[in-house]
């Protein structure tokens, strides 16, 4: 098979569900479904059983029930999967608890194509805890948290318990796949990573759809060396382990983890409205397995937290329109009998501003510009309305990559790469424009640069934070945060209320002047 060589250019494109290797804490064996002759396996399998794994190629599953515990019946192995097979689903099978050489293994199964993939895992748990126990009281615990952080601080404070890793992240999506370590539960004597942003290539988009479909991914140790998969059919397609909890790490993955110095990784995902909304991320400075239950507890954390989620982010969402339409509401106020229109909209404890969740607005009204906030100077304003004149077709215009569009906004990108602007008069003569800065100057990137860089004892760069939040931003270069739609709604309303303030007073003015 041909290996695909990955680096910083390619990574979304890496066919990680084929890895053809296993993490060594455990071993798989694959079976053709139809006739339960090994047809896969991994080649550590021979550590187990006393026989060596090439040898099981081609064998009967019964073969391998034998080698493993020659006390158990031989057919242990194939009524398990006879009677996953009958039941077209093995959930109330996995895990399944046997016995190799005295110790308590784990069995865990899943259809891949026209094989059925038998995974074991030691079953033994380093945790002192009753997980069971934990759970409950964790339900109450996480739930009592009444905003969005306090669930997501409490959620992680009980992964911690649960896992017992040394740190417990909630890492958060943002609409253009980049990230955000939104709560943080970690020992005292490490940094603090909360509130830092990483690039969207960190996780890459196959990577994400994987954490779709398997809600937990261990990663055991990351320097620890695979066990390659081998068949004895010759060109066949590599197993699929798409399912497969022991699927091997990308080596680009790896390296990044050692280069934050962890040594253990694992993470939950967390899934709102179908989407991935986070994962919750977590990480050991020493290798660390946990068991197929405690994975699950893990799970079953992150299931709660998910829709609790969706919940809270629902009402948090409405709670932000209501917001938006209430600056919206008082600005109208101000334009009941005003004396000059941008006086209503920009002096005052609520503005024009406030109506979205830009940094800065302008008025451009009777060929003067009033500004508030942070925004480009008055020039810039000038260029950034005649651009306009030229290009706005409806009476709304928004994007959060203005510089792309419009080069000469370069030179402003760190005040205006997102710009929102409403026409006030039919010539456009008469505006107002909203701005959001750029995201690469306005949030703490992890890696910024304005750390050391590091270097490999070889003196080569290595991946790192560093390293791939260069490559991030080219792409991020120019982009402010996105225009929701709850922003957008409050940005209409105004308009209207603005233009049927001005056409009062032009009534009221026609009217003094009969
Ligand atoms: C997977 N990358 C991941 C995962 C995380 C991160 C959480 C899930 C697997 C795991 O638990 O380790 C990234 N981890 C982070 C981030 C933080 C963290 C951002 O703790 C912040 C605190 N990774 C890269 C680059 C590539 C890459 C440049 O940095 C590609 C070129 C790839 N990341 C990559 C791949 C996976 C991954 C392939 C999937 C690993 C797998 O499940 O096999």
């Amino acid at each position: 098979m041909q290996q695909f060589q990955v680096d910083l250019t390619n990574c979304d494109k890496e066919p990680i569900h084929i890895p053809g290797k296993v993490q060594p804490h455990g071993f798989l064996v694959s079976v053709s479904s139809a006739d339960l002759l090994i047809t896969y396996i991994s080649q550590n399998t021979g550590h187990f059983a006393g026989m060596n794994a090439q040898d099981l190629l081609g064998k009967h599953i019964n073969e391998l029930s034998i080698a493993l515990n020659p006390t158990a019946p031989a057919e242990q192995l194939s009524q398990l999967l006879s009677v996953g097979k009958h039941n077209k689903s093995f959930e109330n099978i996995n895990p399944f608890g046997i016995d190799i050489n005295g110790q308590a293994w784990y069995i865990i199964i899943n259809p891949s194509g026209n094989q059925l993939v038998m995974e074991f895992e030691p079953a033994e748990s380093n945790l002192a805890l009753d997980v069971q126990k934990v759970i409950g009281r964790s339900v109450t615990e996480i739930l009592s948290g009444r905003n969005l952080e306090t669930l997501l601080t409490n959620a992680a404070a009980e992964v911690k318990k649960v896992i017992a890793y040394d740190r417990v992240m909630i890492y958060r999506f943002n609409d253009d796949g980049h990230g955000e370590v939104v709560a943080e539960v970690k020992n005292d004597d490490l940094e603090p990573f909360f509130g830092l942003h990483y690039p969207a290539s960190d996780i890459p988009r196959q990577a994400r759809e994987l954490y779709k479909i398997n809600l937990t991914r261990i990663i055991a140790d990351v320097y620890a060396e695979d066990a390659p998969i081998i068949t004895y059919q010759k060109d066949a397609a590599p197993l699929d382990l798409t399912h497969s909890g022991l699927r091997a790490v990308s080596p680009i993955h790896i390296q990044y983890l050692k280069n934050m110095g962890v040594a253990s990784s694992f993470s939950i995902s967390l899934i709102a409205h179908g989407e991935l909304w986070g994962l919750i991320a977590c990480h050991n400075y020493s290798p660390r397995f946990i068991n197929y239950k405690a994975r699950d507890a893990a799970k079953l954390i992150g299931q709660l937290l998910s829709s609790a989620l969706e919940y809270r982010q629902d009402e948090e969402d409405t709670e932000k329109l209501q917001q938006l339409i209430a600056a919206a509401n008082t600005v109208s106020g101000n334009l009941k009998n005003y004396g000059n229109l941008q006086e209503a909209l920009v002096a005052g404890k609520t503005t024009i501003k406030d109506i979205t969740e830009a940094a800065g607005a302008a008025v451009i009204f009777n060929n003067t510009i009033t500004t508030i906030g942070n925004t480009p100077t008055d020039e810039q304003i000038a260029d950034i309305a005649t651009w306009l004149q030229a290009n706005m077709s409806d009476a709304i215009y928004y994007t959060n990559r203005f510089p792309e569009i419009h080069t000469a906004a370069r030179a402003y990108s760190n005040t205006a790469s997102g710009i929102m602007a409403c026409s006030l008069s039919k010539d456009l003569s008469e505006l107002v424009i909203w701005f959001k800065p750029e995201q690469l100057t306005s949030i703490s990137w992890a890696g910024k640069p304005d750390k050391p860089v590091e270097k490999g004892e070889d003196g080569l760069l290595y991946l790192n934070p560093r390293q791939s939040f260069e490559a991030w931003t080219e792409i991020v270069k120019h982009t402010s945060d996105r225009w929701s739609n709850e922003e957008v709604s409050a940005v209409v309303k105004i308009r209207e209320e603005i233009i049927y303030a001005i056409n009062r007073k032009a009534n009221e003015i026609r009217l003094l002047n009969e």
